[in-house]
């Protein structure tokens, strides 16, 4: 049986969004981030780093929510698209976006953000990280506004996980009040008005956020 772990957050959303493009049958596990809930013994089993996304399929445990989408790709849908095949010039693209949004569009900026404002409690107040965080996703997503200017999608002519992972970081970056230029926005509102999206968004985000 598959399992993901997690929900509420921009990150446990991409593994749900994923699942439900695939019409997988899973098991969700709704715990919250600092809830408790990923200090269990049996969560830290899983994931001795605390943190959601995990998905467990069978033996195998998989965290980091861009390896598990690429994962329930290659393994439930090779045909599919929302994965390109290994060894292509298209699965290189596909990389590069996906590894893009995680370090540019989350780690480096908006997670900066989360921290020192939404968890200044814990980090500390950086009045000047959350500044400099803001200028970095600015200028950051423009690569993917000139991308997207032409196409509507980051690989080739069609819909990819790695339009997942954008949409997860454009969303939260509005969550934000972060002002994204029209085009993303129309190229947010297209990908989240798919139906595995609003599904699995209503899954997720059925329980609160953590503290
Ligand atoms: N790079 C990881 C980030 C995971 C992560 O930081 N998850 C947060 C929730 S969005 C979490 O579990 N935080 C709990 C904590 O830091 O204690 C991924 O993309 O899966």
């Amino acid at each position: 049986m598959l399992t993901i772990w997690g929900g509420a957050t921009s990150r446990t959303i991409r593994p749900h969004w994923m699942a439900h493009e695939l019409g997988l049958d899973y098991e969700p596990k709704l715990i919250g981030s600092r809830t408790g809930e990923t200090q269990t013994d049996e969560f830290r089993a899983l994931n001795p780093k605390e943190k959601i996304p995990v998905m467990v399929d069978g033996d195998l445990v998989l965290t980091e929510s861009a390896a598990i989408v690429t994962y329930l790709g290659d393994t439930y849908g090779p045909d599919t698209g929302l994965v390109p095949k290994p060894y292509t010039r298209e699965r290189a693209l596909y990389n590069q976006w996906s590894s893009f949004v995680q370090m540019e569009l989350d780690a480096h900026t908006l997670y900066v953000i989360r921290k020192h404002r939404d968890l200044a409690n814990l980090y500390g107040e950086a009045p000047a990280a959350i500044d400099t965080a803001i200028e970095g996703f600015n200028k950051q997503v423009g690569v993917a506004l000139a991308a997207l200017r032409e196409r509507d999608h980051l690989v080739g002519d069609r819909f990819t996980a790695a339009d997942i992972m954008m949409t997860s970081v454009l969303s939260w970056a509005v969550a934000y009040g972060i002002d994204i230029d029209p085009r993303l926005a129309e190229y947010n509102a297209a990908h989240t008005s798919r139906p595995a999206f609003r599904t699995a968004a209503k899954l997720n985000f059925s329980i609160s956020p953590g503290a």
